[in-house]
């Protein structure tokens, strides 16, 4: 494609396979797989495919997959769907793993947190085996790519579940490709920093590494009442306080950094690049996994921020110039075509090309996905509506900066 270049000077690889489109969560369920589909539309859309080597992801393998997992709960992994679910809940060795959630009168729960219930945030769907082990082995490529000198930044935008647990799964996560990949650049990497600007607090992968001082997790979310039912935002973890488990060398490499609704550009620019760029001076990571929710966009079906696409690439930018081996999750984002925006955006940032703002419709598949009247057709538009009001005030934001500088 005209104007797409290779970046000089680095190598970046992508990695995906499209049948993790084809998956469907429920009519109801917020995660939409569709979303990857128009992030490929646009990247290929635009041509970024000619700036990178791009990669077919294979299925992980179980014994991959183990080396965080509960092996029970890999084996059901591999054999669930619609279909055994009844008859796997009976097997003796899964019961065990029959959990007592707080949620437990809402859904009908089966051993790890699994539901065939409409509602559940981990239902069990047709084809869930083939899906979870693609983007598990997508991640596992990608990681591949960088522990070998392959590649210097290694993206896949069908990763990034950050909430899964060793044996249970969790708000739509269900295998933890992220601490999957961590383990893997352990072997090779002394310390490794992981960023996630998810809205959501990146609790399994935070939970996971709470002992280990060789990685130190830092999570910019959401935190607090969601609305005035009571319910505090989803997960509910992830206070300024939570640093690691006390008592354990691992104490103090956790960060975390919780966020009142509305956040906008400015102040999440701000927060970003002071609370990282002092982590990255302080801890010199030998390599970096930034998970880039895209839920923490303004006018997200979920999320409670404000940001425009423009300073949600700039974190991506700003950790790229810290020059580490570099992975690139995607992770939440429930408004499917702004979802495809930042990814695709963020695609060329790791690539070094600057995309035309006019999306290329008459090469877009599914132009009426970008061609909205009222939200135009370019790529990084004008400001998202105000859908929250802004309850961050500068000064408490300068007092957690100077709090998380211990
Ligand atoms: O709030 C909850 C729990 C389940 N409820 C009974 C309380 N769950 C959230 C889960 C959000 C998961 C985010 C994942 C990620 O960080 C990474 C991929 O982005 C939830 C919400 C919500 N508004 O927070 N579940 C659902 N909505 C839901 C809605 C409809 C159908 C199924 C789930
Ligand atoms: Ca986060
Ligand atoms: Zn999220």
């Amino acid at each position: 494609e005209q104007g797409i270049t290779r970046p000089k000077g680095h190598k970046v690889s992508f990695h995906y396979n499209s049948r993790v489109e084809d998956m469907h969560f429920g009519k109801t369920h917020p995660m939409k797989p569709w979303r990857l589909t128009l992030t490929k539309h646009l990247v290929l859309g635009y041509g970024l495919q000619y700036a990178m080597d791009t990669y077919e992801a294979v299925a992980a393998g179980k014994d991959q997959v183990r080396a965080f997992h509960d092996p029970d709960y890999v084996d059901f992994l591999a054999e669930v769907s619609p279909e055994t679910f009844p008859a796997l809940c009976e097997v003796e060795k899964y019961k065990k793993h029959i959990a007592n959630s707080p949620y437990q009168d809402l859904v009908d729960l089966g051993p790890f947190n699994l539901s065939t219930s409409p509602g559940a945030d981990c239902p069990v769907f047709d084809g869930m085996s083939t899906y979870l082990f693609l983007y598990t082995g997508a991640t596992l490529a990608a990681t591949n790519q960088l522990v070998t000198g392959q590649s210097d930044i290694a993206l896949n935008w069908s990763g990034g579940l950050h909430h899964a647990h060793k044996s249970e799964a969790s708000g739509f996560c269900y295998i933890n490709d992220i601490v999957l990949s961590i383990l893997d650049m352990l072997r090779v990497y002394p310390r490794v920093l992981y960023i996630d600007i998810d809205v959501h607090h990146g609790d399994g992968v935070e939970e996971a590494f709470q002992r280990q001082p060789r990685v130190m997790t830092l999570s910019y979310h959401r935190y607090g009442q969601y609305d005035d039912t009571g319910h505090k935002f989803f997960p509910g973890s992830g206070d300024l306080n939570s640093t690691g488990l006390k008592g354990t060398i691992g104490e103090h490499f956790a960060l975390n950094v919780p966020i009142p609704s509305g956040i906008d550009d400015r102040q999440y620019t701000h927060l970003f690049q002071s609370i990282t760029g002092r982590a990255l001076e302080a801890y010199k990571p030998s390599a970096i996994v930034l998970q880039c929710g895209a839920d923490s966009l303004g006018g997200d079906r979920l999320g409670q921020f404000n940001l425009n696409i423009k300073a949600h690439g700039e974190c991506v930018a700003f950790v790229k110039k810290a020059r580490l081996p570099l992975l690139i999750v995607g992770g939440g984002g429930y408004t499917a075509r702004n979802v495809a925006r930042a990814w695709c955006h963020e695609t060329a940032l790791a690539s070094d090309n600057k995309l035309p703002d006019r999306i290329p419709l008459d090469i877009v598949p599914r132009p009426e996905a970008f061609s909205r009247k009222s939200h135009g057709n370019g790529l990084l538009f004008p400001p998202f509506p105000r859908t929250h009001p802004n309850d961050c005030k500068d000064v408490d934001l300068e007092l957690m900066i100077k709090k998380l500088d211990y």
